[in-house]
């Protein structure tokens, strides 16, 4: 998978080499490159923002500068605009990026924005396909909405995405979020692929996990659940599910909403 990510501040991805996603990309998984926003502007204070048209508090990110970088990024030729010779060049050697199964994929562009739909488990599993995504960092008090609007247009798709009820102060940390929750999602990415198997927020059910025990059954006087130490898989597994459906109701009454009832079987009618 191919990762464009465009920041004001794109040393914050340093971290996208550590760890999983390190290996990740040692394994040539992913090509994860973070572009500086500012390299697209050609003025000498290279300036990325300007007041709010209508008035208010703050500075709204300029589209001119994102189009040229983001043209470029998504091999769109510019419309009766003036591309450097070199960064034509750069766009048109830039191998296609392909999907999963190896063909050729259209990109998907994303940008973080505290104002548009939760990003859930759902859409990481959809975006783990993808061939090329692509991110775009706002900072300040956002972008300029026509930016998401004209690539839409010009038939990219295209996706705005909060990550939670909060603010940031831009769109680095949602993007990291995103991109661990996407690409650990890919196959060959985990050692073992059945810890992604039974998660929290997987599967049809979508339930919180029930709780975890190793060794010792007892420590500083407090027990692991004696249904676990009996070694009737059955047993196990149903108060697992009953524990799981329980900690839901409590915690994140919201899925037990919005859970297929089709998902539930009927022993977990009776919890
Ligand atoms: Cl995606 N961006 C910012 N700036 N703040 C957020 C967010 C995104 N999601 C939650 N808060």
């Amino acid at each position: 998978m191919k990762i464009d990510i465009v920041s004001v501040f794109p040393e914050y991805f340093e971290v996208l080499n550590l760890s999983l996603m390190g290996k990740a990309q040692d394994k040539g998984l992913l090509e994860i490159t973070a572009h500086n926003l500012r390299d697209w502007t050609h003025d000498v204070h290279h300036s990325v923002d300007d007041t709010p048209v209508g008035g208010g508090a703050g500075m709204v990110m300029k589209p001119e500068v994102w189009a040229e970088c983001l043209d470029e990024l998504l091999g769109l030729g510019a419309p009766a605009q003036q591309e450097s010779s070199a960064q034509a060049e750069a766009a048109t050697m830039q191998p296609p990026a392909t999907d999963a199964h190896g063909s050729a994929a259209a990109p998907v562009l994303i940008f973080p924005n505290p104002s548009a739909p939760l990003f859930t488990q759902r859409d990481a599993t959809e975006l783990s396909h993808a061939g090329h995504l692509l991110f775009g960092c706002g900072r300040y008090e956002g972008y300029d909405s026509r930016i998401p609007d004209y690539y839409r247009a010009q038939g990219i798709d295209v996706r705005e995405y909060s990550i939670g009820d909060y603010v940031l102060n831009g769109g680095e940390v949602a993007v990291s979020v995103m991109l661990e929750a996407i690409t650990r999602l890919m196959p060959g990415f985990m050692g073992n692929p059945d810890s992604i198997v039974e998660e929290s927020y997987t599967g049809e059910g979508a339930l919180l996990e029930h709780r975890q025990y190793t060794k010792p059954a007892v420590w500083r006087g407090l027990k692991v659940p004696d249904v676990l130490l009996s070694g009737d898989h059955g047993k196990v597994d149903r108060f697992r599910r009953d524990e799981a459906l329980a900690r839901t109701n409590d915690i994140r009454p919201d899925l037990i909403k919005a859970l297929d009832c089709k998902a539930l079987d009927k022993a977990d009618r009776k919890t």
